[in-house]
């Protein structure tokens, strides 16, 4: 498992836009934090040679980071472009018909989702227009982040949604990824510096297998589940069921290549394995 050696999809850029978050703005309150989002039907390459037929948002799965800072307006302008009928649903307190749950939007329909971003943490946004199971699978999720009123500390911020893929349609999953390419990571190590603060929001979004996980080699990292409240847990190892979620802050102690991958073996195996080069 060395890295340049390792079967990936794409150049050493490509997933920049999913894995590198916009910044976080400072609090004030009312302001409109405006986004598009639009489900396109795309097909994907995942690994080399291997195309999975998506539904995504804006053409990648997972679908754009979606960021605002506590007390935003976040409006979400939403067209479905797709051939089944979809919504996005996000995580976090809203109205009831700003849930994307009862308003179905048809293709080539439109709608326009807007409430205040809270809780302050790290959540998801995924499809609800039934049958979930296959709406979410088929790769319409992404990143939510809402930033406390109080900024987090200065960081090296990277997004990770954790997902799987079943390419033969038996119900599981035969490649897993963190944000869309298996070994993607492993290819391209994540490069960081010794003594810097970097911070991950890590998700899990994917279906048929309950739990995955997030395992760090050589280091320790402090872990705060939803990305809200004063309980960190301090370990190398943590498990996300199916849409939870957290914040993850790592300062590497040591330079060098560090592993990252699933704790289940299989799906490290299966392209959910990746490293940090940490210089330094
Ligand atoms: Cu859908």
């Amino acid at each position: 498992m060395i890295g340049d050696a390792v079967p990936a999809v794409g150049g050493p850029n490509d997933l920049d836009a999913l894995a590198y978050p916009p910044e976080a703005l400072p609090y004030q309150p009312g302001r409109v934090r405006e986004y598009s989002v639009t489900a396109l039907d795309r097909e994907l390459e995942i690994a080399p040679g291997v195309f999975f037929p998506a539904w995504t948002y804006n053409g990648t799965v997972p679908g754009p980071v979606i960021r605002a800072t506590e007390g935003d307006i976040l409006r979400v302008r939403f067209v479905n472009g797709g051939v089944h009928p979809h919504t996005i649903h996000f995580h976090g307190i809203h109205p009831s018909n700003m849930d994307g749950v009862f308003e179905i939007v048809g293709t080539g329909d439109a709608l326009t989702y807007e409430f205040e971003a809270k809780p302050a943490g790290f959540h998801v946004y995924h499809c609800h227009a039934a049958p979930l199971k296959k709406h979410i699978h088929k790769g319409l999720y992404g990143a939510f982040i809402v930033d406390p009123e109080e900024p987090r500390p200065a960081a090296r911020e990277i997004v990770m949604v954790m997902n799987g893929f079943d390419t033969d349609g038996d119900g599981s999953n035969n490649f897993y990824t963190v944000n869309g390419r298996s070994f993607y990571y492993a290819r391209y190590p994540i490069r960081v510096r010794r003594g810097e603060l970097v911070r991950i929001y890590l998700a899990n979004l994917t279906e048929f297998d309950l739990v995955n996980s997030f395992h760090l080699h050589a280091e320790f990292f402090r872990y705060q589940p939803t990305g809200t409240g004063d309980v960190w847990e301090y370990t190398d190892t943590i498990m996300q069921c199916q849409g939870q979620r957290g914040v993850l802050e790592i300062t590497f102690s040591n330079p060098g290549r560090f592993m990252f991958h699933a704790h289940q073996t299989e799906f490290a195996e299966l392209g959910w394995m990746g490293f940090f080069e940490v210089e330094g």
